[in-house]
């Protein structure tokens, strides 16, 4: 593998650590490194690919072919034939399988603090035909001075499972490692953004059961989808408890989750719902 396809910031879970649902501590310890310096960490094998597998298959029923209009309502377009809809948790993602993962939980509670949120839950959808997305963070800068907000830990990471193998056609996420903390990254995001210079980018081809994890001070972008087929990605972010994301979510909710479906949820993970 190339360190372009995402191997640089790779750590694989063993089969027995899947069934264990607990990593060893080496592996452990590499996923928080991993992350800590990349500011992306790819975790191959960490879900159930059945749950996977269904999960996509109700994205596919419900969100796969909603109509321009609603979306624009929505506030839901982010890029051209690509769009992001807030997952009504329920039946199969109201799963503590899938939102709180105890692998990738464990890691989120030592990068986030064992207080963390789910602050927002959705899906990204990249229509065949769509354009390559402007190179972009998902959030400002907390503060003005980028020493500042550079030097912090992470406050918000974005957690992406795939719903289909990745295939390069299919145009997977465009991730510059290390890029969440590096001297004048605003610059170089400008930059990037101005010649839309994908050359540096690593591009995580991902199976059913990976996911990725992204710094929300990462620089990346979805790549253009040049199949014939619909590229759905879950794209959940999960954030210190203070954190209120005020850019991202106009006329939609970031989480949406009714009483009777919250009543569902797990004493022991009620905490990652709370507002
Ligand atoms: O489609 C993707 O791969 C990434 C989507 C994304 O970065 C976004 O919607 O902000």
């Amino acid at each position: 593998m190339s360190q372009q396809d995402g191997s640089l910031f790779k750590v694989d879970v063993s089969s027995e650590e899947a069934a264990a649902k607990t990593l060893t501590p080496q592996t452990r310890v590499k996923a928080i490194d991993t992350f800590r310096e990349q500011g992306t960490l790819w975790l191959s094998g960490c879900f159930d690919q059945k749950l996977i597998e269904n999960v996509a298959a109700t994205c596919r029923k419900k969100y796969l072919n909603l109509d321009k209009k609603e979306l624009r309502k929505r506030d839901a377009i982010v890029g051209n034939r690509r769009y992001m809809i807030t997952v009504n948790i329920k039946k199969p993602f109201n799963n503590p399988g899938l939102y709180a993962n105890p692998i990738l939980l464990t890691l989120l509670h030592e990068l986030l603090s064992s207080h963390c949120r789910i602050a927002s839950f959705g899906v990204v959808v990249a229509l065949p035909g769509a354009d390559e997305q402007p190179i972009h963070l998902d959030h400002p800068p907390l503060f003005e001075d980028e020493t500042v907000s550079d030097g912090l830990p992470a406050y918000a990471i974005t957690v992406v499972i795939p719903l289909v193998n990745m295939i390069p056609e299919m145009g997977a996420t465009a991730i510059w490692p290390g890029s969440h903390r590096a001297k004048d990254r605003l610059e170089t995001l400008q930059r990037l953004m101005q010649e839309a210079d994908f050359s540096n980018a690593h591009h995580p081809l991902t199976t059913l059961g990976d996911a990725y994890l992204m710094d929300y001070r990462l620089i990346h972008a979805g790549r253009a989808n040049d199949s014939d087929q619909v590229r759905p990605i879950l794209y959940s972010v999960y954030s210190r408890p203070w954190f209120r994301d005020g850019f991202n979510f106009g006329s939609q909710p970031a989480v949406q989750i009714g009483k009777k479906q919250l009543a569902r949820v797990p004493p022991e993970h009620q905490g990652l719902f709370r507002r």
